[in-house]
């Protein structure tokens, strides 16, 4: 197996959206062991800690219906930057949330080393809302559109460029909560999407042999980041998300794609985003994105 060295970076941000408590994600995430976990599978951990976040007023802008936009650029161009770094030394970048709305960051500061990006967007949700579309202007709503040059400019252009991923490079896996104007983007860009309907009927082994050959053979991607948001999963395995869907992955169904993936040595990166401890029910969210971390970096059962 290939040892890597893995640059954890916490980003402690809950101003994505309404529910306080999800800043605390990157803290439960260690408490729940990730850095013995990693290096108990023979890899160089470097915990880099955590990127500032500042106070927001938590109101939505009139003019751009984003909410709390100020404090989310300041801190995904800070993260972009971070990451970047990592991603330049050679290490695997695995960041920590924090609401989703920080994977702008983390796009921002991992695709510019590539030519070819892909992207896993493990998630109940779609997260392509714009400031147009938008029910709530909930900036965590809107990471995956505003990453492929989608949304208000502030969003789309964090670290000076857009777009991060082209939206042909880009596989929804566990969507069961689709907004009007997500649906359309889905609909215009042709986006790759397997829902919960797909991952009933064809499997979970299927859905994820076709994700890695479609990013692989089809759009030959140099690289791969997976963006894993805990609501993914069904809330009966991780009850300490902001925003749970019934109806979502099961626990082996998860572990199974998180596998599969590290034997295909597709993943370049990775975030776990979402986890909410004031929400959980003891470190439970936390634990499963432990473990899911464990098969994503190579874990074995037997
Ligand atoms: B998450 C909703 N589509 O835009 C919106 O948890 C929910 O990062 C977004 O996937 C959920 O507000 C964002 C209704
Ligand atoms: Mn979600
Ligand atoms: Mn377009
Ligand atoms: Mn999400």
């Amino acid at each position: 197996m290939n040892k890597l060295n893995v640059s954890i970076i916490g980003v402690p941000m809950d101003h994505g959206q309404m529910r306080r408590g999800v800043d605390m994600g990157p803290s439960a995430i260690r408490y729940a062991g990730v850095v013995d976990r990693i290096e108990n599978l023979g890899h160089e951990v470097n915990d880099e800690g955590d990127i500032q976040i500042r106070k927001a007023d938590g109101k939505v802008d009139e003019n751009t219906n984003l909410r709390n936009m100020d404090v989310i650029t300041e801190a995904t161009e800070a993260l972009g930057e971070k990451v970047s770094g990592v991603a330049k030394a050679g290490n695997f970048p695995l960041v920590l949330g924090g609401d989703h709305s920080i994977a702008i960051g983390t796009l921002a500061g991992i695709s510019e080393h590539y030519e070819n990006l892909g992207v896993i967007w493990y998630d109940a949700h779609a997260d392509m809302n714009t400031s147009e579309t938008s029910p709530s202007g909930n900036i965590h709503g809107m990471p995956l559109a505003a990453s492929f040059g989608h949304g208000h400019e502030k969003l789309t252009n964090i670290r000076g460029y857009s777009p991060k991923v082209k939206p042909e490079n880009i596989v929804i896996i566990g969507a069961r909560s689709v907004d009007p104007g997500e649906r359309e983007l889905i609909k215009e860009h042709g986006i790759k999407v397997f829902s919960m309907h797909e991952i009933d009927k064809m499997g979970m082994d299927h859905v994820m042999q076709e994700s890695i050959r479609y990013l692989r053979e089809e759009r030959k991607t140099d690289g791969v980041h997976l963006s894993l948001d805990l609501d993914g999963i069904d809330p009966m395995y991780t009850p300490g998300v902001g925003t749970p869907v019934p109806g979502g992955i099961s626990y082996r169904e998860s572990h199974l794609a998180m596998e599969m993936l590290f034997d295909a040595g597709l993943i370049t990166s990775a975030e776990f985003v979402e986890v909410n401890p004031i929400l959980d029910e003891k470190n439970r969210t936390a634990d499963v994105a432990v473990a899911l971390i464990g098969s994503l970096l190579g874990e074995k059962l037997v």
